[in-house]
């Protein structure tokens, strides 16, 4: 998840200062931040450290990620003469160092590496909005209103994320995560009409590469069945639906990644213990879960907790519900 290594002393300590940009465009550090949550906390996967806006800043559509804010756009998209800002990525050209970075991390790594791309939606959102927003109100704006462009804006972010997806996995990443962040700010017919196209083009444009296809939002609890009918075989899972209500949505045989409350990971102990067992004992032993948190790593988590956890999904996972 997002800001792994955000908490961690070693990881302020290479980031430097300025945009993080710099820190992605940069393979050695890029590499050396990847690696840090690993060697510390002993995880079974790695995440790329990268992020859903990086395509965009590739080709220079105007988007950096500003300390403690986010992805900012100089210019938000207003019209059909934006479109031509979001010219195709060709993966070789406009992101080496991302795949200079994939490549050092399967030679370094003796877990699999987890590639990403951001959903079409919530990428646009940045985009549209001009920055982090709490209601979305100019994207939904548009996508009422002007949906041949949002349509369009759509279409052109999914084939940015085709191209980045395929380059990370031929270059030897293992697996794929489609972040839709966002998504459940839409009811599930607006998800259904705008936004479900776009994704289920890139999950089937990927099928063929042999991986496994993770899709995550929060406050998707609506938006289950769709996210997984959007073609994915891994659905991620926020802290608010319990993992047996959502095999109860998707099905028995629904592979699930999840869903520790980030925040609870700021208390004592015992108290994270308990979350813990919580989630494991509502996956009842199934083998199709990968334990993660709900949402990313706050910057306040003590690094020891997370250890911890870690210590404990890997004492008791397989434990709970065999017999
Ligand atoms: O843990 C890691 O470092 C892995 C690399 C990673 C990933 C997987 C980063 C680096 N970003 C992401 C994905 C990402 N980026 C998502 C999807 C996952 C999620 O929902 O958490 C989203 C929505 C973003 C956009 C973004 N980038 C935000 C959110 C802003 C908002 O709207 O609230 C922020 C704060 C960033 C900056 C960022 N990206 C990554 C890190 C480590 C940071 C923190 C800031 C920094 O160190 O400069």
């Amino acid at each position: 998840m997002r800001q792994a290594g955000r908490s961690l002393p070693e990881y302020k300590a290479v980031r430097g200062e300025g945009s993080i940009n710099q820190a992605i465009a940069d393979p050695e550090r890029a590499t050396e931040i990847t690696l840090q949550p690993v060697r510390r906390y002993g995880v079974d996967a790695a995440i790329l450290f990268s992020d859903i806006v990086t395509a965009v800043h590739a080709i220079g559509f105007g988007i950096d990620i500003k300390p403690g804010v986010g992805p900012v756009a100089e210019k938000p998209i207003t019209s059909t003469d934006d479109l031509a800002r979001l010219r195709p990525l060709e993966p070789e050209q406009d992101i080496p160092y991302v795949l200079e970075t994939v490549r050092n991390l399967v030679g370094e790594l003796d877990v699999p590496l987890i590639g990403f791309a951001g959903a079409p939606f919530t990428v646009a959102s940045y985009l549209i909005e001009g920055g982090p927003s709490k209601n979305k109100a100019k994207t939904k704006s548009m996508m009422l209103d002007a949906p041949d462009l949002f349509a369009a804006v759509l279409d052109r972010l999914a084939d940015q994320a085709i191209a980045t997806l395929t380059a990370q996995v031929e270059n030897g990443a293992s697996a794929i995560q489609l972040f839709d962040s966002w998504a459940g700010c839409l009811s599930p017919s607006m998800y259904e009409r705008f936004v479900m196209p776009a994704s289920a083009k890139i999950f089937e444009a990927v099928e063929s590469l042999g991986v496994p296809r993770i899709h995550f939002g929060i406050n998707t609890g609506e938006l289950l069945t769709r996210f997984r009918d959007a073609g994915a075989d891994v659905v991620g899972i926020d802290w608010l639906v319990p993992l047996d209500v959502a095999r109860e949505r998707l099905g028995p045989d629904a592979i699930l990644q999840g869903n520790l409350d980030p925040v609870i990971c700021l208390s004592e102990w015992p108290s994270v213990a308990a979350a813990v067992r919580e989630v494991l004992a509502s996956n009842g032993g199934h083998p199709g879960h990968i334990f993660n948190l709900g949402h990313g790593v706050l910057p306040e988590i003590n690094p020891d907790i997370l250890k911890q956890v870690v210590e404990l999904v890997h004492a008791e996972g397989h434990l709970v519900g065999a017999s």
